[in-house]
């Protein structure tokens, strides 16, 4: 096995973050966190833009219960690139606790699908930031919706605001649900109702096949640390106008970080800023995610 050595400048995930305040109702779900290896039992991809700590299952388990949460969803994070099996082994282990997004190459078979939905797979992702992962032609994805389409899967989208506009027909196109990480990464700089989040919302307004992920204020913000206040006046926006269409998840062990490493309580504690009724709180983390990945 080829020997890593994690980026010298890697920011590791807080091992200790403080209890938080706020409590997630019964079956919470953490709707977007990663496992990375171990990489010597699960081997980070040769093609990866980056090398991580490692991040197990132990320690996501454990994070999850700590901060209240019964239920998590793995996504495949890039650095694995499309070798699912740390992704898998992590959701063999959850006892039914834990569903996972993957990532697929086109080629895929109709066996290796389905040992990913026996595991637990409930959708696969497609990755547009540059940084990541390198750019593929839309056919490539469309033959990827052509062989999940049998299981009902649906379809993650990561990408950068400014790259809506170009990508919009595609990401109409899309014939699955689809879920959107981070609010499709806003500059939070911008206002609220200006054109750039309004492009957003309009994608919501008007495919009501589009979910939104109100995660990530620690990647988003300028204000920063602990209360992130500038992210929260846009996470809230998608929660109270789609309520039942938003997803909440801690990123965890956040990779490529590079300003700070947030405290996983500090990111629990917004959660009452942003749903601020019972009601959504009870939509945001249980019944939206467990339609999606348990319904
Ligand atoms: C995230 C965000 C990032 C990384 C990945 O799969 C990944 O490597 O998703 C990022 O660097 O913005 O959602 O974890």
């Amino acid at each position: 096995m080829e020997a890593f050595t994690m980026d010298p400048d890697w920011l590791c995930f807080d091992p200790s973050p403080s209890k938080p305040k706020f409590r997630p109702p019964a079956g919470a779900v953490d709707a977007h966190c990663h496992v990375f290896g171990p990489g010597d039992e699960f081997p980070y991809a040769p093609e990866r833009k980056y090398t991580p700590c490692d991040a197990g299952k132990d320690k996501l388990f454990a994070l999850r219960d700590y901060l209240g949460f019964d239920r998590n969803v793995i996504v495949q994070a890039t650095c694995h690139g499309a070798d699912n099996r740390a992704l898998m082994d992590a959701l063999r282990a959850s006892n039914d606790k834990a569903r996972g997004v993957a990532t697929v190459r086109d080629t895929v078979s109709p066996g290796e699908l389905s040992e990913l939905h026996e595991a637990g797979v409930r959708g696969v992702r497609f990755n547009f930031v540059r940084r990541l992962v390198d750019p593929k032609p839309d056919a490539y994805y469309h033959a990827i919706i052509d062989r999940i389409a049998p299981l009902g899967w649906h379809v993650v989208i990561y990408f950068e605001a400014a790259d809506l506009e170009e990508r919009w027909n595609f990401f109409t196109s899309l014939p699955t649900t689809v879920v959107v990480d981070h609010m499709g990464r806003p500059d939070v700089t911008k206002p609220v109702d200006g054109p750039e989040f309004g492009r957003f919302i309009r994608l919501m307004d008007e495919y009501e096949n589009v979910v939104s992920k109100v995660t990530c204020p620690e990647r988003l913000s300028k204000s920063g640390a602990p209360t992130y206040d500038d992210v929260v006046p846009f996470a809230r926006t998608l929660v109270e106008r789609f309520p039942d269409r938003v997803l909440w998840g801690t990123d965890w062990p956040h990779p490529n970080m590079t300003s700070h490493m947030p405290d996983d309580g500090h990111l629990v504690d917004l959660i009452p800023r942003i749903a601020p009724t019972a009601a959504l709180q009870q939509k945001l983390l249980v019944d939206n995610p467990m339609q999606i990945y348990w319904g």
